[in-house]
């Protein structure tokens, strides 16, 4: 690192800019929603109502330091450019378009934040009521702002997640209301897409997938696409490379009830979106993990905010904590099991949500900004020390 105010020069190791060039067939797949790309592997027959935001489609962005440091190449795939800011969207185009399909005029769920905000948009864009219970106080800013801004009735719950779910479970049953958290088997649907992208982009599955685990919906969709799309390829992907991914799940240290083998009471974490004691797809996830070769381990909330910090910093990539717990338990404990076999040597890092869902937790994690009296004095004093 140079130590002159103003290094001019390439930074080492920097790319120079690729030059630019004119819209190909696959940037026209980055204006498609997720139902018209992946129609044939959904269950949406053609003349079928779809409720879409152009989700879906997001980029698999190579990371340089994160590879070096870990000794593989390793990418992130990241979620947080969908439409409302997580990879929620996925699953909410499905579960929206369905209940719209069922002629249903309200969804609701339960949330920690993000299935809240997809819900609200999804709802505004298909014109029906939407309800969200989030546990009072305990939802990162922009998420509330995104539900409360989409017009989604926001109920705050003193209780947590799970007390919530359960709520909303009994209210679907005896109400004409759809529930679309991913107890629903559309937000699965949608959701497996991504685990498409990724092996279309790197032509074939990577060793191992890194992804965080709260509800374990997400992980239970990814491990549903990776096996279909490796069905749908029966000669292999070329390169004699693996069939399907190695599955490792993380969990935040309290909130741990995959690793604990048991629910937990109170869980508390900095990452809010992962605050989940217990999961409802757990089955489904540890048969994923163990039924691939994966598997699954916790991070501290102190090694998920140093994993924040440095992809925002070493990779200019900004996402929520809970999306860095994918990358926090990669550094932690590596992508193989204690056994262990073969070392991975390609790995997908899931970046479920964008940074900017959570402002305070980033402004709380850095330093202050810089006062200046406005003249160029002032100015240089601070720039030139
Ligand atoms: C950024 O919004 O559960 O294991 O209610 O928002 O599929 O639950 C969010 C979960 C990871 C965990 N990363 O995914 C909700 C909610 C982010 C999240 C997860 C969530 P699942």
């Amino acid at each position: 690192m140079s130590t002159a105010p103003f290094p001019s020069g390439p930074p080492a190791g920097g790319a120079p800019g690729a030059p630019a060039h004119r819209l190909s067939g696959v940037d026209s797949i980055r204006r498609m929603g997720l139902i018209e790309r992946y129609r044939d592997r959904l269950p949406f027959a053609d003349d079928d109502p779809v409720v879409s935001l152009n989700e879906g489609s997001t980029p698999l962005v190579h990371a340089p330091r994160l590879s070096e440091r870990v000794g593989a190449e390793v990418y992130l795939k990241y979620e947080g450019l969908n439409p409302t800011g997580s990879f929620k969207d996925r699953g909410m185009t499905a579960a929206v378009s369905a209940a719209v399909r069922e002629g249903s005029q309200a969804v609701i769920c339960a949330s920690t934040g993000n299935t809240a905000a997809s819900l609200a948009a999804y709802a505004a864009r298909a014109g029906i009521r939407g309800v969200v219970l989030v546990p009072d106080g305990k939802i990162a800013a922009g998420k509330l702002a995104q539900a409360l801004m989409h017009g989604a009735q926001v109920i705050a719950l003193k209780g947590n997640f799970d007390e919530a779910l359960r709520l909303v479970r009994e209210i679907a049953e005896h109400h004409p209301i759809s529930l679309v958290n991913s107890v629903n088997d559309f937000r699965i649907e949608g959701q497996k897409t991504a685990a498409f992208e990724i092996v279309e982009d790197l032509d074939g599955p990577p060793d191992a997938l890194c992804i965080p685990v709260g509800n374990a919906g997400n992980i239970t969709a990814y491990w549903k696409g990776f096996r279909e799309a490796a069905d749908a390829a029966p000669d292999g992907f070329g390169d004699g490379r693996p069939r399907l991914p190695r599955m490792v799940g993380f969990q935040a240290r309290g909130a741990n009830p995959l690793v604990r083998g048991e629910p937990v009471a109170d869980p508390e974490t900095v990452a809010s979106a992962i605050r989940i004691g217990n999961p409802a797809r757990w089955e489904q996830a540890m048969d994923a993990m163990v039924s691939s070769g994966g598997r699954v381990a916790d991070v501290d909330d102190a090694q998920i905010l140093d994993a924040y910090r440095f992809l925002a910093r070493e990779e200019g990539v900004f996402c929520e904590p809970a999306s860095a717990t994918s990358v926090a338990g990669l550094l932690a404990h590596g992508a193989v099991s204690p056994e262990g076999l073969d070392r991975p040597e390609r790995i997908v890092c899931v970046l479920t949500g964008h940074g900017l869902k959570d402002p305070q937790t980033a402004l709380d994690e850095s330093p202050p900004v810089i006062p200046c009296e406005p003249t160029l004095k002032a100015l240089e004093r601070i720039l030139l020390g």
